[in-house]
């Protein structure tokens, strides 16, 4: 769903919900910490948003996807499995090829699972619930790309996998706690980050062997506007109805983990 751009951009399939983000976020505090966004394009009949390359700058770069949140599906879609639940067989294959134990006895019946039940699942045996993100994947200087997080839940595992990524330089984890902290001073002042809703959102870590290094947040597909005159906390528990994300809470997981990793 990505395409090369003109000029240092790159092409994501269009998605109306991350482009009403995107074009709020150029006007916002944040603005520094996303991608310069360039509106869409149309390109062989398809249309994309049209934003900066962030590993433009980099030399070699390598890459970690770090999903925030404590939730990664929508309140609808919650809402929506519970009128109409559609069955989904490629989540019940996923769900198997990790542990086959973890179906219930009905869904081993059916061959398949529902979407929350499966966002729910992938929570869980991560560090979402416990530590409000998770490591989606990696991709090395060397072009090697590692998927297999899907279990990496604890702060041992989480600090372990910071560890590799840096490969134990304090320079370039200096700089990622620098920065997290001036994203979360940002995200705390923010009009935009008040007034939505955000899930699935990623922090991007990039850095290289010039020790540059810089996070960015990225993924505005499921973050959505709250109604008019509502505002969220990001720090407070989920309860259905709510709709907190907990965005804010497991940041400060992230930069206590980086925080315990840098000698005093
Ligand atoms: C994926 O599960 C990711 O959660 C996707 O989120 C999600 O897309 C997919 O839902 C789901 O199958 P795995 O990572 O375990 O493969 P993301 O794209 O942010 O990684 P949505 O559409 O929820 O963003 P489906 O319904 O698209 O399959
Ligand atoms: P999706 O909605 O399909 O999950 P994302 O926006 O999360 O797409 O992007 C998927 C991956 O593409 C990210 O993990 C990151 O590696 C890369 N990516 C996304 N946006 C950019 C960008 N602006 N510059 C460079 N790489 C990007
Ligand atoms: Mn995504």
């Amino acid at each position: 769903s990505f395409k090369a751009g003109a000029n240092g951009r790159i092409l994501k399939k269009h998605c109306e919900c991350e482009q009403r983000c995107l074009d709020w976020l150029m006007k916002d505090v944040l603005r520094p910490y996303v991608p310069a966004y360039h509106g869409d394009v149309e390109k062989d009949g398809e249309k994309y948003n049209q934003m900066d390359d962030l590993l433009a700058e980099f030399d070699l770069p390598s890459v970690m996807d770090c999903k925030i949140g404590v939730r990664t599906y929508l309140e609808e879609e919650l809402t929506k499995a519970r009128k109409k639940p559609s069955l989904r067989e490629d989540m019940y294959k996923k769900m198997i090829e990790v542990d086959p134990e973890a179906p219930t006895a009905e869904e081993h019946a059916q061959r398949a699972v529902t979407k929350p039940r499966y966002m729910q699942w992938r929570e869980t045996i991560s560090s979402t619930s416990t530590l409000g993100f998770r490591i989606e994947g990696i991709k090395k200087e060397d072009g090697t790309v590692n998927r297999d997080f899907k279990k990496t839940k604890s702060r041992e595992q989480v600090t372990e996998a910071f560890r590799d990524f840096v490969k134990g330089n304090q320079n370039i984890l200096n700089s990622y706690l620098t920065r997290l902290k001036d994203i979360r001073d940002t995200l705390e002042i923010s009009p935009f980050f008040k007034t939505h809703e955000v899930i699935g959102s990623s922090l991007l870590f990039v850095h290289d062997k010039r020790e540059q290094a810089m996070v960015w947040m990225i993924d505005f597909g499921k973050t959505t506007p709250l109604p008019e005159g509502q505002v969220l906390c990001h720090r407070a528990t989920w309860d259905e109805g709510n709709r907190e994300d907990g965005y804010l809470w497991g940041l400060d997981h992230l930069v206590d983990i980086l925080t315990g990793m840098v000698p005093d």
